[in-house]
This record gives structure tokens, sequence and C-alpha cells, in this order.
């Protein structure tokens, strides 16, 4: 068929096109969006949903909010991108705003969260051979079994999905994989001199929200200090108020070693990441040594800075805890009432449920099909268990709403 040059697509026309021109790498759930306001985001005919991923955490603040769209609008009217090959006068500002923010010296800004990611990498491995002593190529970092930190090469080097993994190798070395969630596990690869880091998510996003234990990430920031090894946080997804603190370490008052961000910071109208750091680890990276045409633009910092505003300004991470916790106590209810849930878990609005069906069971999609016919938008993650995570502006009224679809969706099955 010929690209429709009319106003409105349908969705099926939106989807054949993607079919035919882009590549099938996602499947996703057969609704085309068209607009997006809060809470709520409409598809093509027209039909409200509930949003309950928010761009897997990207959209803490709501859809399109005002104040940030504004930064958005009058700073690319003004100034987008000079590249770093020159200064701008509003990266300093931000930088100075995002560190004391956070309580770290500096921060180094990039886009999406992968890079974000591979930045702590490559500053966690200068700083072991500049700083720590270790050899030259033999400083490795530790991360953790089922974790998801992006989709370079060198991040799928160290996952242990097939489907991130398969074909695509040969596969970045250096890293050792532990058990999530175990840590004497962590005390014994720490033993390993030429240790450089740990990285690890507070809350394992993707794996399917898992919560480790209490006092799980404080002890493993402990150990790490105690080994002169870098804790490394990933927070690109449970970051930014997502699950009812600032950051999810601030649940356990952790203060990471390198603190990576992405997602939320720019309340998902643009790319934005940033990872932190004080300047004895920061300092290994010198001019020429890192970097991106992107990173750091005037329009991301103008954003970042609204975004965060907004975090603060509406309170999200209080919001977060309180609905967090209403959102649980709910579904608990429908554990009890029906044997399809077998749980729900998570941490302020980063929740998930597990539906009680094998990993390779479409029940779990089945069901987030029939709650996109209720109006409510969410994905499985892995399997048997779906993800949800509406955007942290929700109010009780809307959150109740969202439950009784829920269980109506699933009492109905
Ligand atoms: C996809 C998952 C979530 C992340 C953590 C780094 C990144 C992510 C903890 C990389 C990104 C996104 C990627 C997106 C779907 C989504 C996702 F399902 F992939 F795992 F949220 F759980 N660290 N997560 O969660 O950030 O480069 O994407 O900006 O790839 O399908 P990014």
């Amino acid at each position: 068929m010929e690209t429709t040059m009319k106003e409105k697509l349908t969705s099926q026309e939106a989807i054949d096109l993607e079919n035919k021109y882009g590549a099938h790498n996602y499947h996703p759930l057969p609704v085309v969006l068209s607009k997006g306001k809060g809470v709520y985001v409409w598809d093509a005919e027209g039909k409200q949903y509930y949003d309950f991923l928010s761009a897997y955490s990207a959209v803490n603040q709501g859809h399109s909010h005002p104040k940030i769209v504004k930064a958005l609008t009058d700073q690319a009217s003004t100034l987008a991108l000079t590249s770093r090959a020159f200064y701008n006068d509003v990266l300093g500002v931000y930088e100075k705003y995002i560190t004391e923010y956070f309580g770290f010296d500096k921060v180094l800004p990039m886009n999406s969260g992968a890079e974000a990611v591979e930045t702590a990498l490559k500053l966690t491995r200068k700083w072991a051979y500049e700083k720590k002593g270790i050899a030259e190529n033999e400083a490795k970092i530790i991360v953790c079994e089922n974790n998801f930190h992006g989709r370079t090469t060198t991040i799928i080097s160290f996952s242990n999905d097939p489907d991130a993994r398969k074909n695509f190798g040969p596969y970045t070395p250096g890293f050792i994989k532990i058990p999530y969630n175990d840590i004497n596990a962590l005390e014994e690869a720490l033993k390993d001199n030429n240790v450089a880091g740990f990285m690890a998510e507070p809350i394992q996003g993707e794996a399917g929200v898992y919560v480790p234990d209490e006092g799980y990430i404080s002890e493993a920031s402990a150990l790490c200090k105690a080994a002169g090894v870098l804790f490394i946080a990933d927070e690109v997804q449970t970051g930014i108020a997502r699950t009812g603190k600032l950051l999810a370490v601030d649940h356990e008052n952790v203060k990471p070693d390198v603190l990576i961000l992405g997602k939320a910071i720019s309340g998902g109208v643009y790319p934005v990441s940033a990872v932190l750091a004080n300047d004895s680890i920061m300092e290994v990276i010198r001019p020429g040594e890192h970097g991106s045409t992107f990173g750091g633009n005037p329009l991301a910092a103008k954003v970042a800075i609204a975004a965060l505003e907004v975090i603060k300004d509406e309170k999200l991470a209080e919001n977060a805890e309180k609905l967090g916790q209403l959102f649980r106590a709910e579904i608990n209810k429908l554990v009890d009432e029906c044997d399809l849930v077998k749980l729900v878990r998570g941490k302020g609005l980063l929740n998930a449920i597990v539906i009680n069906d094998s990993e390779d069971s479409s029940t779990a999609w089945d069901i987030c099909m029939k709650l996109r016919d209720n109006g409510l938008l969410a994905k499985p993650t892995h399997g048997n268990i779906i993800r949800f995570a509406p955007p942290l502006v929700m109010n009780e009224e809307q959150l109740m709403d969202c439950v009784s679809i829920i269980k109506k969706t699933i009492l109905e099955f």
C-alpha cells in the first residue's frame, strides 16, 4: 500500500507501516497510541487508557507534563545542540543542580540508560587501573544474574537472558556473575583482588520486580567499601521517585560510589541519562577520553532540571510510597480471592504480579490483552509476570479505578 498521507492513521494502518518498514525488534501489545496526558493515553481511534507501564518508568511525571514540555520547547527554539566542542550557558547550571540534588561532586551527562551504564563501567575500569592499581586489562566487575542493564554488546555480554545474548558474540570479558540477593556470594567474589566494582539494580526490574531482602543493598555496599571496590547502583528504572524514595538505595540510606540515572530524569520527553560520582573517581576521565555528540546538550539540561523540579514540587516520591502501599494491599485481597494471581511484589509504584501459570504460558499476555480492552495498558515482563508501574502523578481515585479494572479483568478470566 502506498504510504498514506492522510492526517490520521487508523491503528491498523499504523501497525501495518511498522510491520513493513520497521525492524521487528519488539512485539508490542496491539494498541496504537497517539496522545498522552498525565496518567492517560489515547489510541488512534480516541479510546482512553490508563498507562500502567509509564514507558518502563520513564514517564514518572506523567505524559507531556506541561512544565517539562515548556522547558523543552523554550530551549529547543533557543539553542538545542552545541556539542561539547564549545561551552553553553545551560550545562553548568544543570550540572550544579543535579550534583547537589543527589549529593555527588560531579556528573557525566549522556543520553540513553545503556550509554550511562557503559560510562559507569569504563569509569570503574579506569579508576581500577589508575587509582586502585589493578594490572591493566585485569579489572573485573561483579554483576548479578538476571540483570538488565541495557542492550549494548558489552552489557549483553554479562546477561544471562538468551534472547539478549544469543548470536551477538564474541562477548566482552571481565565480568563475574553472582546470584542476586546473595550476600555470601558477593563476599566470596570480592576475595578476588582484581575486582574493581559491583554493579546492581536495587530492585531487579526486568527480571520481574525482584525486591531483595531488607539490608541486602546496605550490606553489599559495606562489603564493597571494606574491599576497596566501587558500588555501582543502576537506578535507571528504580530511580527518580519510582520506588517511594528519590532513589531505591535511599530505603537503606546507602550512597553508591557511582550512581546511574536515566528514563524519568527527563520525564520521558527527551533521552537523558547521567552518571554521578565524587571527584576521586570522576577525575580519572580527562578531556577526549569519553563523551557523545548529544551528551549534556542544552535541551537535555533544561528538560532534566524541569523534570527533577517536578519530582520535588509535586512530592512524587511520597505519593508513590502511599499509592504503592494501597495498590499492594488491594491486589493482595485479589491474591486471597483467586488462585490465578500467586503474589504481588514491589516498592512504591514499581510492582508486579506473578500469574499462577507456567513461564511459557500465554496467560499473562492474554490478561494484558483483556486489560487493554478494559482500558488499562500493562505488559508482561518475563513469561508469567505482569509489571504494574503507573505514572507517579496518579491520585488515589484513579488508582482505585485501576485496581477495580485489574480485579474485574482477573476475576473474569
Ligand atoms: C528495552 C527492560 C525495563 C534498565 C536498567 C539500564 C537500562 C534499562 C535497570 C537501559 C532499560 C528498558 C529497555 C527497554 C525496556 C526497558 C526494560 F524490559 F528492557 F528491562 F525497564 F525493565 N538499566 N530498560 O531497566 O536504558 O538504554 O533503554 O535507556 O530495551 O526493551 P536504555
